[in-house]
């Protein structure tokens, strides 16, 4: 592993490296220094599911670049905290990721003294929301064109729900007899959720740059509860500001944990998300038009329902893609999601009046 850093660090200053983090999809590590007092973030990226590195590699420069611009211009007075910097190879500053033969790996600045928070206060939710907004206003204006897919049709709802029906015509492991109770409740929902795709082509949901995996762990807090950075940028990308909302609401609203197994314990916790909208408006509402401020409730349903399509079709595929903690996993994650979208769709006119 040492051998790896010291493609970005030199060997002499790297001391301890230990896991971290709680992605499901790269490997995360950190990486300190021999006195202790520096660390980094090294990264192995999942190249099955990033396979397009090279793209991967220049938008996460190009964000940071944008990042770095517009909060030097607004006299960000804590610089180094608020965006993410990836480092150059040693042998090649104009490379920022290391190929050691067999896999891919990164390393970016550690956000000193952070922490991924689950559980949010109102207030922590808020500043989440005007993080969000603000992270979504930074990027707005690179140029279309100029930041790739990273992951084709990435929250396109028709692709994923063809991924489910391509699943279970397959059925490669046996796993369908046992879900077709979900498979039910993930039909009878499905037109309803092709809303943004219908909007889109009528020309009333533009769009725009966003992050596209906004859950709670992708945000850094400081002790007192305000946002340090918005990690994890390899899906930032065109999209809609549905997923970015959507996403926020599925994992920082609920109550219980994206997989709880006890399902009684999945809820919506209303203040967090009134906090949360609020704090979005506070900076996206510059911006947004009046359909996308009309459907911030529905992005919180749509994001749910597509994670449960998504944790499903894993499930059924053999747990692909996902990383899983034990062998029913995806199928916990799935039952836990759906259970939750119906808690949203419970609350959906209260929801939908407090946006009004
Ligand atoms: P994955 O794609 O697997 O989710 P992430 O990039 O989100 O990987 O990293 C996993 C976790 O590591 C994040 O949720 C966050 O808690 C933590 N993390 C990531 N980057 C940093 C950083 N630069 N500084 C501190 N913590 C970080
Ligand atoms: C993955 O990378 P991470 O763990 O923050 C996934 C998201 C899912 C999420 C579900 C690239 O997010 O799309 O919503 O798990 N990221 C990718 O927890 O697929
Ligand atoms: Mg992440």
């Amino acid at each position: 592993m040492k051998q790896i850093i010291s493609q970005f660090v030199p060997l002499e200053e790297i001391g301890e490296v230990l896991p971290f983090g709680n992605g499901h999809i790269n490997d995360t590590y950190a990486v300190t220094d021999r006195e202790g007092t520096r660390r980094w973030i090294l990264q192995r990226i999942n190249h099955h599911v990033f396979p397009r590195i090279e793209i991967l590699q220049r938008n996460v420069a190009i964000v940071a670049e944008r990042m770095q611009q517009r909060l030097r211009e607004a006299g960000e007075p804590d610089l180094e905290r608020k965006y993410l910097h990836f480092y150059p190879l040693l042998s090649d500053p104009t490379k920022n990721y290391y190929y050691d033969g067999e896999r891919y790996w990164r390393v970016c600045r550690f956000i000193p003294e952070s922490m991924s928070m689950s559980e949010l206060t109102p207030e922590a939710a808020r500043y989440a929301g005007e993080a969000f907004g603000h992270f979504e206003e930074m990027l707005s204006d690179i140029p279309e064109g100029t930041l790739g897919e990273t992951i084709v049709d990435f929250h396109s709802m028709p692709f994923r729900l063809r991924q489910l029906r391509e699943a279970v015509e397959k059925d490669p492991v046996g796993r369908v007899a046992g879900v077709r109770d979900i498979l039910e409740e993930i039909d009878k929902r499905a037109d309803k959720m092709l809303q943004q795709e219908r909007l889109h082509e009528e020309g009333k949901l533009p769009k725009r740059t966003i992050h596209c995996d906004t859950k709670v762990d992708n945000v850094l807090f400081d002790k007192t509860g305000c946002v340090l950075c918005v990690v994890d940028w390899d899906t930032v990308m065109p999209g809609y500001i549905l997923s970015d909302v959507g996403d926020f609401i599925r994992t920082g609203v609920n109550l219980a944990a994206e997989d709880e197994a006890d399902l009684s314990k999945i809820g919506v916790n209303m203040p967090i998300y009134k906090a949360f909208v609020e704090g979005y408006l506070s900076t996206a509402g510059k911006f947004l038009n009046p359909t996308e401020r009309s459907l911030i409730a529905y992005g919180g349903r749509l994001m749910t329902y597509m994670q449960t399509v998504r944790f499903l079709a894993d499930y059924i595929d053999g747990d692909k893609y996902f990383k899983v903690h034990h062998p029913e996993h995806n199928l916990q994650r799935t039952r836990a999601q759906l259970r939750y979208l119906e808690c949203l769709e419970e609350k959906a006119e209260e929801m939908e009046a407090l946006l009004k």
